[in-house]
């Protein structure tokens, strides 16, 4: 058996979001767990298709991530977002949704410096030449978590050692 909560992965882009929870995710099903990933893939073209980027629109994308992880919590389904979510406030909120302890904010940490050199999609190269706007770092803001339950530096850490850091984490509060 296993506690249902909600994993938040929040960070820049490029920095290992979507990476690190979906092998966790993996890793969670092997165990014969219920988990599932939101991310940009199956909310942003969906459900949220026609959001865009400036304040407002990521506020309101963040509330509607915020309340379908919560129906998947009380599913009973482990829950991991991988968006960047940018602003304190919005995280705030959806933290708010699910019960205390049911919400694990993984800061996935990574300096603008390193995602830029990645630039695994090209779009900081956009961003810095002004064809796309409010890009995260660059033209908005990122605010980075207070009190996160977990940093995982990914400057750092390989994702085979972030994922052991996020399991160790789920068994000590034996939610795994
Ligand atoms: C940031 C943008 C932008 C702007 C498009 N700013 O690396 P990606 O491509 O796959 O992840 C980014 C994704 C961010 O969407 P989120 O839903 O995670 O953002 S938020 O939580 O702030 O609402 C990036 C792409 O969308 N993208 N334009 N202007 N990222």
């Amino acid at each position: 058996g296993h506690k249902s909560c909600v994993i938040w992965f929040t960070g820049l882009s490029g920095a290992g979001k979507s990476t690190l929870a979906n092998a966790v995710e993996y890793e969670l099903h092997e165990r014969g767990l219920s988990s599932y990933v939101l991310d940009g893939d199956n909310i942003r073209h969906g459900l949220n298709r026609g959001l865009g980027f400036g304040a407002e629109d990521r506020r309101e994308n963040i509330r509607r991530i915020g309340e379908v992880a919560k129906l998947f919590v009380d599913a009973g389904v482990i829950t991991l977002t991988a968006f960047i979510s940018p602003f304190q406030e919005d995280r705030a909120l959806a933290r708010s949704l699910v019960a205390d302890g049911e919400f694990v904010e993984v800061y996935v940490k990574c300096s603008l410096e390193e995602c830029e050199r990645r630039d695994v999609k090209g779009l900081y190269q956009k961003a810095r030449a002004g064809e796309i706007s409010h890009f995260t770092g660059i033209s908005s803001p990122y605010e980075e978590p207070d009190a996160p339950e977990l940093v995982i530096d990914t400057g750092k850490l390989t994702v085979e050692e972030s994922v052991h850091a996020v399991l160790a984490y789920l068994q000590q509060k034996g939610i795994v």
